[in-house]
Formats: structure tokens, sequence, C-alpha cells
């Protein structure tokens, strides 16, 4: 592990602290990331400082404020390589994100007969607004299945390829899966959908502080994503749009900030991005997003990417030594990114993380939010340890010594 790695557990207040008595080893990162010091600093200086509402002051307090949160809307449009910032809608993250998707365009656009495309390994959150959408407007809702008796041969492109008619009005899917560290083909996917004429959404949670991301070659018509899931605070998310759709679509919520002329009978709508803001938005953690974009991209998200995924590989290598293991999603080898999830015979998940957590190791155990694919795999929970830019392969050492007391406990080992 390089000095670079190693020092980025500097910037990181909380990770120097004991749990139970043991140094505190964070492998909960598909579920929230840390935050580095610059951006809890942001949040300090914004309240001590600037703190003000936006686009509506004249005085200094004011205009500070709405030049810092426009300059983290044009942040974040760099990090994501977006055309324009005015397709950067602030939300509260990526459920929030998606469900604005769902109901604003699924309004308008879906209707009996059309077809909505998901696939079987989306978090709750890219398949229940989709569900929601379709009964709402009579269309039927699709999903492309996943190959593998433990899904290690990802989603089915053969599949795919009949699933993608011309019927098909929007295919939403996700980038990285939180429960099996699956990389997807997505600007493959973008454009085998642009060819039968369907809408694109990308659910990029897992995958926007993780990797590098560029909204325009891939071609995404909806990107949606987490702060707290990037180094940046909780309660703030982004919504990316393409300027044509954003352009056409109805908003979903309506009140101040959004609206140009109002009467007691009837308002205008302002242009993207405001139209999708109504009320006071989250400017502290609009603006300490933009920090955690500086950090991750100081770090570099090639480099990030690389890291993440050898510590995933490191995982699996030593994880797979141990008894009555089943390691779910790619095989060791295959691409798969920062994170790793398995099962045990006999021995429930939410043991092992709690046995675990005596040991000061934080790891998720349970459906992770993807019912339906643990169903198809036979499984009700896995564990999962997912890795991030302050994890080290000695902490994967601490991870297995504590895997293996669980499993001398249990009488596996
Ligand atoms: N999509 C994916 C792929 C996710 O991993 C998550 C959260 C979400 C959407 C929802 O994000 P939110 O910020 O709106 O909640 N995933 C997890 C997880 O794996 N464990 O806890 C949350």
């Amino acid at each position: 592990m390089s000095d670079l790695w190693k020092n980025v557990r500097v910037d990181f207040p909380i990770l120097h602290q004991q749990v139970n008595g043991k140094p505190l080893v964070y492998l909960d990162n598909g579920a929230t990331s840390q935050k580095p010091r610059a951006v809890i600093d942001a949040l300090v200086r914004y309240y001590e400082r600037d703190n003000s509402n936006v686009h509506r002051g004249l005085h200094a307090l004011s205009m500070r404020a709405t030049d810092a949160y426009e300059g983290a809307r044009a942040r974040v449009a760099r990090f994501i390589n977006a055309a324009d910032p005015a397709e950067i809608i602030f939300t509260r993250g990526t459920t929030d994100s998606i469900n604005l998707v769902a109901r604003s365009w699924g309004h308008a656009h879906l209707k009996p007969g059309d077809v909505v495309l998901t696939t079987e390994i989306e978090h709750h959150s890219n398949l229940v607004p989709w569900q929601q959408a379709a009964r709402a407007s009579g269309a039927t809702l699709k999903c492309v299945p996943v190959l593998g008796a433990d899904a290690e041969g990802g989603l089915d492109l053969a599949a795919l390829d009949q699933l993608l008619t011309p019927q098909v009005k929007l295919f939403a899917f996700t980038h990285i899966s939180n429960t099996l560290g699956t990389i997807n083909p997505v600007a493959e996917f973008c454009r085998r959908a642009r060819a039968v004429g369907a809408v694109t959404v990308i659910d990029a949670a897992q995958s926007v502080g993780h990797a590098p991301f560029d909204v325009q070659a891939l071609g995404a018509d909806f990107v949606a994503f987490s702060g707290h899931k990037m180094c940046g605070p909780t309660g703030i998310g982004v919504l990316y749009g393409r300027r044509a759709l954003l352009d056409q679509l109805a908003p979903d919520e309506t009140g101040g900030g959004m609206v140009v002329n109002v009467t007691y009978e009837a308002a205008t709508w302002k242009p993207a991005p405001e139209r999708f803001e109504a009320g006071t938005p989250n400017v502290a953690d609009a603006i300490a997003l933009g920090v955690a974009c500086d950090y991750l991209d100081a770090l570099s998200r090639d480099q990030i990417a690389a890291h993440d995924a050898a510590l995933a590989q490191l995982a699996m290598e030593k994880l797979s030594l141990l008894p009555g293991i089943r390691i779910i999603g790619p095989r060791a080898g295959a691409a798969r990114s920062g994170l790793v999830s398995f099962a045990f015979e006999g021995v429930h998940a939410h043991d092992v993380v709690t046995f675990a957590d005596e040991d000061g190791v934080a790891l998720r155990g349970g459906h992770h939010c993807n019912q339906p694919l643990m169903r198809k795999l036979g499984l009700t929970s896995t564990t999962r340890a997912s890795f991030y830019v302050y994890n080290t392969p000695e902490e994967i050492d601490a991870l297995v010594a504590s895997l293996r007391k669980i499993l001398e406990f249990f009488g596996v080992a």
C-alpha cells in the first residue's frame, strides 16, 4: 500500500477511535462513506460565516451563499462532465432523484402498452419507484435477468436484446450493484437503449465517487447519486438530466423559488434547475458536496477505482479460504467494484455483523435493499464488506481474523 493511501486516513477524523476497545475498521462504505476534514470544515465555515438564504437576498451574506451554492452546482457538473451546470438538480439523494424522474417523466410520458425496463439487481430505490410509475400509468415493468446461481454472470445481455423493444420507453439500471459489486456496461446499455428510442436512468450511487464518470461519454439521459456515499454530507444528492429533457419536464414539487409569475389562479415555471428545486435548498450540504468533489478528484478517481478493486480482490482471496463461505457476485479475478458480499452456511449475516462489531469491524448484513434478488439467489441475507479510499490491507486481515473467531464460535470452522 503506497504512502498516498496511508496518508488519506489522516484526513478522516472519525477513523481514529476505538470501538468496543478495538481500533475501528470501517467496512460499511456501501451504506455511507466517512467525511474528510475538508468537508466537515466547509459545513462549519458556511454556518459560521456565510449562512443565508439563496437567490432572494441582495445583502452580502445572501450573495456569498448564492455564489457558493451555484459554484457547487458548477463543481458537480465538472465532476461528471455535464455540458451545463443547469443540468445539475440538487436533491436529497439517489432515492429522491429517481423518484423525481419516475413521477415527473413517468407521469408525462408513460401510457398503457409502454414498457419500463429495469434489472434484477437494482436497489429498491431503482425498482419501487418504477413499479409505482408503471402502476399509475398502466405501463408494464420488466427486469433484465441476472445470470448464475451466485449472480456471478452479470446481467443477461442476450435477454436484454430481446427485452429492449420499441415499446420500452425508459431503461433504468445501476452502474455498480450495491449487493454484488457487479459493474454494468453502462455505455453499452445507453447505446442500446438509444437505438430503440428509450430514455436512460443510471443509478450511480455506488459508482460516481469511486470511478471516473462522464455523462457525455456515456450518453446518459438521467443520472442519480448521493453525496453521503462519496465523502459528502447526508441529505444532499444529485439528479443529472440532459438539458433537452429537463426543459420539457414539468416540476414534481411546486412552491417558492421555482416560479416566474404567480397569480391567484396559476403560475409559470423557471427553467431547470430552479424549476425542480422548490423551497429553500440544502445550501450548506451542496457546498460541502462540492468540496467532496475536490477531495476525490485530488486523489483521482482512476486511482480510487484501482485501490478499491485491489482491496476487494485481496478480500476475495483471503475470504475464499474460510470454510463454508459462499461469495456472491463476480468470481475472483473478474471485474468487481470495491465490495464483497458473502454468506456462511449456518450463520446468519446479522450474527456475523454483531460479532464483528465486537472486534471493532463495521460490516453490513441483510438484504441490502435488494429483496427480490436475495429471493432469487435462495438467500435471506448476505454480509458485505465495502471498501473506500481509507481502507488498508491490514484491515482485511482484521476482518478475516474476526470472521475466523465467529466461525469457531458457531462450530463452522
Ligand atoms: N442505489 C444504490 C445502488 C444504492 O447502493 C443505494 C444505497 C441507493 C440507491 C439509495 O441511496 P440513498 O442515498 O438515496 O439512500 N445503498 C445502501 C446500501 O447498500 N446500504 O445502505 C444503503
